[in-house]
């Protein structure tokens, strides 16, 4: 059977990358799958402690997150949505597959690294810099490798900043396979044409929810007047070029606006759409940008205020919950396989 399965971290409202990159399509699966596909999605806040948060913002942001995912169209009864720490299988099998991963292999991961702020090249776990780095973000895409298999996943949908991790994920497949038994599907990655959204602020950056200028971000969201703001301050060129074409070498910031733009219109036509903006100001170009970005937020926002304003803290509660417990069946059904492949039951 095929299972789509997905997570989130809960640290703070998505933006616009989260949502071309990986939230749409998530939606999207509800109409284009059949009802046999499982539709598995999960805000990963066990992920989110990587980097510590004070807890008062922790519960603040799963709350955000939830009701984000509920506003951008995801139904209840259609796909499981639930809360990765309520389902405690997922750090079981995380032991499990930690035992058959090697630390050589995890230190090639760029991500820890990225949130060191160290080069991607840097390898060695001996030197001063990694000194501080801590277990959970130097394992997490062992956890990330749980959260798939334990629902014997077929199908991840993810940005290109977590492509990686699906490979080792698949590596750990393998790993699992030779040493006990084949127990896992192979899991695909399903990469969103919208790969790598960037920050407004700095081109050559990937668009995060923990970046510290909350102007590099859209968020789902932002008025529409703060989306303006944003967009109007976007880091474009001091090219002399007149006109607006797409080039994401030399023009990266305003080649971005340009993808955003098309992105959002389900279109990949980057040199086309430029072409359409031919003769326009870089000042009118970056005011259809953000008319274009609030067009397709504007349904997106009325329903969370909806969800905020009317549903409360109790009508969150039970979604969570009883999408935790179906994900805990799911979870259970692949744990008793394990645990029988390894020996321990
Ligand atoms: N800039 C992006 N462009 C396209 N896709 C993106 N994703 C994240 N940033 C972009 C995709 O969004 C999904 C959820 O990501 P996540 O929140 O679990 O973690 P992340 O990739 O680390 O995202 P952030 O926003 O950068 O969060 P922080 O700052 O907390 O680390 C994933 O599918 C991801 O690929």
């Amino acid at each position: 059977p095929k299972t789509i399965f997905s997570g989130i971290q809960p640290t703070g409202v998505p933006h616009l990358g989260n949502y071309l990159g990986a939230l749409k399509q998530w939606t999207s699966f509800q109409n284009t799958e059949t009802e046999s596909t499982k539709l598995i999605f999960c805000i990963v806040d066990l992920h989110a402690i990587t980097s510590p948060q004070k807890a008062s913002n922790l519960r603040q942001w799963k709350k955000e997150m939830l009701t984000t995912l509920l506003a951008i169209g995801l139904n209840p009864d259609r796909c499981i949505i639930f809360e990765q720490s309520r389902v405690p299988a997922h750090s079981e099998l995380m032991w499990i597959l930690s035992c058959i991963s090697s630390t050589g292999r995890l230190s090639r991961m760029t991500q820890w690294k990225s949130k060191l702020g160290i080069s991607e090249e840097h390898h060695s776990l001996e030197d001063k810099s990694t000194e501080t780095l801590k277990l959970g973000l130097f394992s997490y895409p062992v956890l990330q490798a749980a959260d798939i298999l334990v629902h014997r996943a077929t199908h991840v949908p993810v940005g290109e900043d977590q492509a990686q991790h699906l490979e080792l994920t698949r590596d750990i497949v393998g790993a699992f396979h030779h040493n006990y038994g084949k127990v896992f599907p192979l899991p695909a990655t399903l990469l969103s044409p919208a790969k790598r959204v960037m920050s407004l602020s700095d081109p050559t950056q990937k668009m995060s929810k923990s970046a510290p200028d909350p102007k590099s971000r859209i968020l789902l969201t932002d008025s529409p007047t703060s989306v303006q703001g944003k967009i109007k301050v976007a880091l474009t060129d001091s090219l002399e070029t007149y006109g607006i074409t797409y080039d994401p070498q030399k023009r990266p910031g305003l080649s971005n606006l340009i993808e955003i733009y098309a992105h959002i219109q389900g279109r990949e036509d980057f040199e086309h759409v430029a072409s359409e903006f031919e003769g326009l100001t870089k000042k009118v170009f970056k005011e259809r940008v953000a008319d274009c970005i609030n067009e397709s937020l504007e349904s997106i926002r009325s329903e969370y205020t909806r969800i905020t304003e009317t549903e409360g803290d109790g009508f969150l509660e039970k979604v969570v919950r009883e999408g935790s417990a179906k994900a805990a069946n799911s979870a259970e059904e692949t744990m008793v396989k394990v645990r029988e492949a390894l020996g321990l039951l």
